[in-house]
């Protein structure tokens, strides 16, 4: 058997030894803080808080995605209407910051039903929370600097103010990263590791990079001239990625263009494309942060399913 193989699952609350609970404990003030630092860092710089939305007729097409694995999507009928559950907010992302808030931030749940096998990568689930933001005219060195104070300060605070509980889930040794961390592109990565450059680069880095240059859904920058990506991912050490994210499209014909060619069905974007048509859509950046994923880091957990009370591990549906 493989060391993934054996992952132990999370169990669900009612079943924990007393040992069990201890860490569990400790991962949920892990996660209090972390969430308290994050969020604060993001108002005090000026971010509108919005609340998220469960059902919208359009939510993420999280395709074409070559990291997506989704197994069903779901859709049901209110009002007489087809509406989905959260993908991702980003449509409401590019809607809200290029209208009313300039500078955005969503704690929100996305529901991505990722196929069963999934479950062994201890890495996935199939209902997570993204601090999601988004700020209008922003570049993406404005967004890597910003997503650089949010983690130094969040880890620098967790290694004061939270010590028990990182001794406790034998993580005294955690590293405050140093800022800027380097960026990466990921075509030099794949000529150099291969298909599987992801799992290569994670050993042998030691502290948090940026990776650029991914193909992915029509709303991230792509040069046509060049065919190269504005946009990111943030992979830690030893661990793998916590957030993704881009520059935007925001011109009618590139995003029309890519809709076509990724076959995307436009009457599931038609507000995006009748903002960017009369020059509404502004030219935006963000990313969202996995809550589960970060925190995931910080503990040292082997399935991001530990870091959530009610745990939702791909395969197993459980009564909460
Ligand atoms: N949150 C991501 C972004 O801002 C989108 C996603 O989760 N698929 O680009």
């Amino acid at each position: 058997m493989t060391q993934q193989e054996c992952i132990p699952l999370p169990k669900p609350l009612d079943q924990l030894t007393a040992q069990e609970i201890e860490r569990k404990a400790a991962i949920g003030k892990i996660m209090t803080y972390t969430l308290q630092s994050l969020t604060n860092t993001y108002v005090n710089k000026g971010f509108e808080w919005l609340l998220p939305v469960a059902l919208s007729q359009s939510t993420d097409p999280l395709w074409p995605d070559p990291g997506a694995s989704i197994e069903k999507r779901i859709e049901v009928d209110i009002y007489g209407k087809p509406v989905r559950t959260t993908a991702s907010m980003i449509v409401h992302k590019l809607v809200g910051c290029s209208t009313v808030y300039e500078k955005l931030f969503i704690v929100s749940p996305n529901i991505r039903i990722e196929k069963s096998e999934r479950a062994k990568t201890g890495k996935h689930i199939y209902e997570f929370t993204q601090l999601d933001f988004e700020i209008q005219h922003a570049t993406s060195k404005d967004v890597f600097a910003l997503v650089e104070e949010a983690i130094c300060t969040l880890i620098k605070g967790l290694k004061a103010d939270r010590k028990a509980e990182l001794a406790i889930l034998g993580r005294s040794d955690l590293k405050v990263p140093k800022a800027p961390f380097k960026i990466l592109d990921r075509a030099d990565l794949e000529a150099k590791y291969g298909a599987d450059w992801e799992a290569a680069m994670i050993k042998e880095i030691t502290e948090p990079v940026w990776i650029t240059n991914i193909p992915r859904e029509f709303y991230d920058f792509e040069d046509f001239a060049t065919g190269r990506w504005d946009n990111y991912d943030l992979f830690m050490p030893q661990y793998g990625e916590v957030l993704s994210g881009a520059r935007r499209e925001y011109e009618y014909s590139k995003i029309y263009e890519k809709m076509e060619r990724e076959q995307v069905r436009k009457e599931n974007y038609s507000i995006i494309l009748k903002m960017a048509k009369d020059g509404r859509l502004k030219p935006t950046a963000g990313a969202g942060i996995g809550m589960e994923r970060i925190v995931g880091y910080i503990t040292g957990v082997s399935h991001i399913g530990e870091c959530q009370p009610f745990p939702r591990v791909p395969g197993n549906v459980q009564e909460l």
